[in-house]
């Protein structure tokens, strides 16, 4: 057996590492004591993070790794599926019952009848699962990022931005921060944006909520819910049409400016007004103050994860391009690393690591997605729904083994119920998790997972930048394992079940897999692990030496990707589902949903058992405006139902009232179930909004994104409080 690689290393004292527990991924300082950690708290020193911290990284990941419930063996099912009747069995058998249930798929139906689900190649649980499947000759893997940053990521890709998390508040003199939250979701950018103001900056906030930010605004614009790609037009319009854009940078880098002038001449303030409610004199205003710049663009979930999220970042995106806030200070950097570092996105994409083409073709929803599924396409995972309906109907093939890893899939994908019905269908499951869940109940075997502060983690972080180490502080807890040490328990009886297609994992630890990462980039891992980040050399406005990754070689405000698939190379305004619908979908459903408020006690549908979590939040909560509350009847505290227009089915909420949501609109949070309801749902398809949500469609025409805010819903009172 491979050593852990959190087996070295665990010594008492105090080191500096890096919390992973979200994607802000903040500069940590963990304390060990007696082999314990006692401690985690930030790390000032650190580049990226100064120390911004947040109470997930404090009390949510310690809460975690030494929780009573934290799993600690293997275990296999031994009644019905989900039946919750469990015998603890050694490594050994577990691997062996999920190596014989994936050569038995493998042989009926082909490889391509298995399927990983993670969240994406953010963190390197995402790359392990990509590579053992690829490793038994699959390209399908479904990643979360449909539903989270994959609107935004695309289409930066597609424009050749290469900008992502790369906003420098810091520099900054106006900041347009438009469907984000800060001071829930990223604590990060919550410091830096109080940091901007109190020194003078200028913020514009775009949101239909009065979340914090909003409250110190120099602009707040509230849009209709998913009307944003014709507000940012209209700014667009304006700074072309009063010459307010950055013309040498236009002339000398973008393709398709005057293309990009004429749709935006389509929605002068006026027009843009009408679609999105917001003042004509507010939209000019905003114009001006972000093209004075220089200005960083802050986005967030609120226009990703929906029908229209790609064609909306499309818009912002080429407003941000054409105003010269490409890299430059105060800008949007773009990424930059130490030469010879690779990323897990590197890694994917490196021919040594892929499959043959005509197998990556075959990648479900390949054919309809193909910027998001398939060999072209940015993480080449499968379209998530199109995966739940082949393993119910077998079409375009069947699907009939999985290995989930790290996510809670029957609470976070739309529709609970048809997610869990898909899984309960499967002939073989194995979830990999430190903790049950609903998704977990219905597996074959449960696989038991170190947490983030057993594991050794190197990665990228755009936002220092810098590379951050996270130091694998403590021992697994129980007989735990990292992806990786499970990912190649898998291949090596596979392998030895004439099961494999060909090995792709070349390492044996995580360890190596790190020092790959590192490659020749210079740094140093013990030296890494000794300071807990290494920052690096880089220059801004290095366009000719980075260069554009696009067909023209330029920034694309005209993709000439889309142009070729037969998809609109411009962005434009779709009109969200709410505008679209008939009046008796209108009558019957007449509010408008927002769902994935961050709460800062969790971190989706982690922590729900953690008492303390609880105690600051301890219902999933509806937020309703007092006069839409008068007009339901419904008062704080009541419990409500929540049913979409197109939905499943409906779940059930609790209401908190504010004028912080606008009339007409209600907005909840995401990831909710009950550790302690009966199983195997454990609440996921009563207090889960997923329950009442559909992942049919609409989809967005380039990510298949389906909607998770902006729908038509209806709220009836229920007599509980
Ligand atoms: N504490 C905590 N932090 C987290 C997470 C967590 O679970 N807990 N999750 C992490 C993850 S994976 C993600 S993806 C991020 C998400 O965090 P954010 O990117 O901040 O996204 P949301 O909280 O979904 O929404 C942000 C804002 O978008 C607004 N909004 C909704 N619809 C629209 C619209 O049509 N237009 C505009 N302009 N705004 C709109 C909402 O009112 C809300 O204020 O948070 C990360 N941080
Ligand atoms: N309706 C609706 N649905 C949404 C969203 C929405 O806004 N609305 N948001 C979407 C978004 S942005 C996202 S990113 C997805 C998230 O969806 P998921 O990624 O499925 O959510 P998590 O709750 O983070 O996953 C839980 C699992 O993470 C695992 N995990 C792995 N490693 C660790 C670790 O080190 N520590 C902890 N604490 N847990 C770990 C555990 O196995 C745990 O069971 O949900 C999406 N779903
Ligand atoms: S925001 Fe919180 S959970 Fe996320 S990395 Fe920072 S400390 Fe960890
Ligand atoms: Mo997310």
């Amino acid at each position: 057996m491979s050593l852990l690689a959190s087996e070295r290393g665990a010594v008492d004292g105090t080191w500096p590492s890096t919390c992973w527990e979200c994607g802000t991924v903040c500069g940590s300082v963990v304390t060990v004591r007696d082999g314990r950690v006692a401690k985690v708290g930030p790390n000032p020193a650190h580049p990226h993070s100064r120390g911004a911290f947040c109470v997930k990284g404090i009390l949510g990941a310690p809460g975690w790794t030494y929780h009573d419930s934290r799993l600690l063996h293997p275990l296999r099912r031994t009644g019905e599926r989900g039946g919750g009747e469990w015998e603890r069995v050694s490594w050994d058998d577990a691997l062996d019952v999920v190596a014989d249930g994936f050569a038995r798929v493998r042989e009926r139906h082909g490889p391509l009848a298995l399927a990983g689900a993670v969240s994406g190649a953010f963190f390197s649980r995402g790359l392990t699962v990509a590579l053992l499947m690829r490793s038994l000759g699959s390209p399908n893997w479904l990643i979360n990022q449909d539903l989270c940053g994959g609107c935004r990521a695309v289409s930066d890709r597609l424009m050749g931005l290469a900008t992502t998390n790369g906003d420098d508040i810091e520099g900054t003199h106006c900041a347009l921060v438009v469907g984000r939250n800060p001071s829930a979701a990223d604590p990060v950018q919550w410091q830096a944006l109080k940091r901007a103001k109190a020194r003078g900056a200028r913020l514009i906030v775009i949101d239909p909520k009065r979340i914090p930010v909003a409250e110190m605004a120099d602009v707040w614009l509230k849009p209709r819910p998913g009307s944003d790609a014709a507000l940012a037009l209209a700014m667009t319009h304006v700074v072309i049409a009063e010459g307010r854009y950055d013309r040498a940078f236009v002339d000398r880098w973008c393709h398709g400016f005057e293309a990009l002038r004429d749709r935006a001449a389509k929605y002068p303030p006026a027009v843009a007004a009408d679609l999105t409610d917001v003042p004509a004199d507010d939209i000019v205003a905003a114009a001006r103050m972000y093209a004075a710049g220089p200005s960083t663009f802050v986005s967030g979930h609120g226009i990703d994860a929906f029908s229209a999220g790609v064609q909306t970042f499309r818009a912002y995106h080429c407003l941000v391009a054409i105003c010269g806030n490409i890299d430059r200070a105060g800008g949007n950097r773009r990424v930059k690393r130490p030469r010879g570092f690779k990323t897990y996105l590197d890694v994917l994409h490196d021919p040594e690591f892929r499959l043959p083409i005509d197998v990556e073709r075959r990648t479900i929803g390949a054919e309809r997605f193909p910027l998001w599924a398939g060999p072209g396409a940015w993480q080449m995972a499968c379209h998530n729904p199109s995966v739940i309906d082949a393993i119910l109907t077998g079409q375009p093939y069947p699907v009939r083994g999985m290995y989930v890893s790290g996510v809670n899939i029957v609470v976070t994908y739309p529709n609970a119920r048809k997610t869990a019905a898909a899984l309960r269908s499967l002939d073989v499951l194995a979830v990999a998790t430190q903790m049950m869940n609903p998704t977990a109940e219905l597996a074959d075997v449960v696989l038991p997972k170190t947490t983030t502060l057993e594991e050794e983690e190197v990665a990228l972080n755009p936002g220092g930048p810098c590379i951050s180490y996270t130091r694998a502080a403590v021992p697994p807890r129980g007989e735990a394992r990292c992806d990786l040490d499970i990912a190649i328990g898998l291949i090596d009886r596979l392998e030895a079940r004439g099961a494999l297609m060909r090995n792709v994992f070349r390492w044996r630890t995580q360890r190596e897999l790190n020092e790959f990462l590192l490659g020749g980039s210079g740094i140093d891992l013990d030296a890494l692990q000794a300071k807990g980040f290494a920052e690096f050399p880089y220059r801004l406005g290095n366009f000719e030496e980075q260069g554009f990754a696009t067909p023209t070689k330029k920034l694309e405000l005209y993709s000439t990707t889309l142009e070729r698939l037969g998809l609109d190379p411009l962005p434009d305004f779709t009109p969200p589902v709410a505008m679209r619908c008939s009046e008796n979908e209108r009558a019957s459903f007449p509010l408008v949903l927002l769902t994935g408020d961050r709460e800062k006690a969790y971190h989706h549908s982690r922590f729900r058992e953690q008492e303390w979590a609880r105690r600051i939040s301890p219902d999933p909560d509806i937020r309703v405006h007092p006069e839409t509350a008068a007009e339901h009847g419904v008062s704080e505290g009541d419990w409500v139902w929540i049913e979409t227009v197109n939905g499943p089915g409906r779940c059930r909420l609790r209401v908190a009232i504010t004028d912080a949501t606008p009339p007409g609109v209600v907005s909840t949070g995401m990831g909710w179930w009950l550790p302690d309801a009966p199983g195997p749902d454990r609440g996921a398809f009563d207090v889960n909004v997923n329950a009442a949500m559909s992942y049919d469609g609409p989809w967005d025409p380039v990510t298949g994104s389906a909607d998770t805010r902006g729908l038509p819903c209806r709220m009836e009172a229920r007599d509980e409080r």
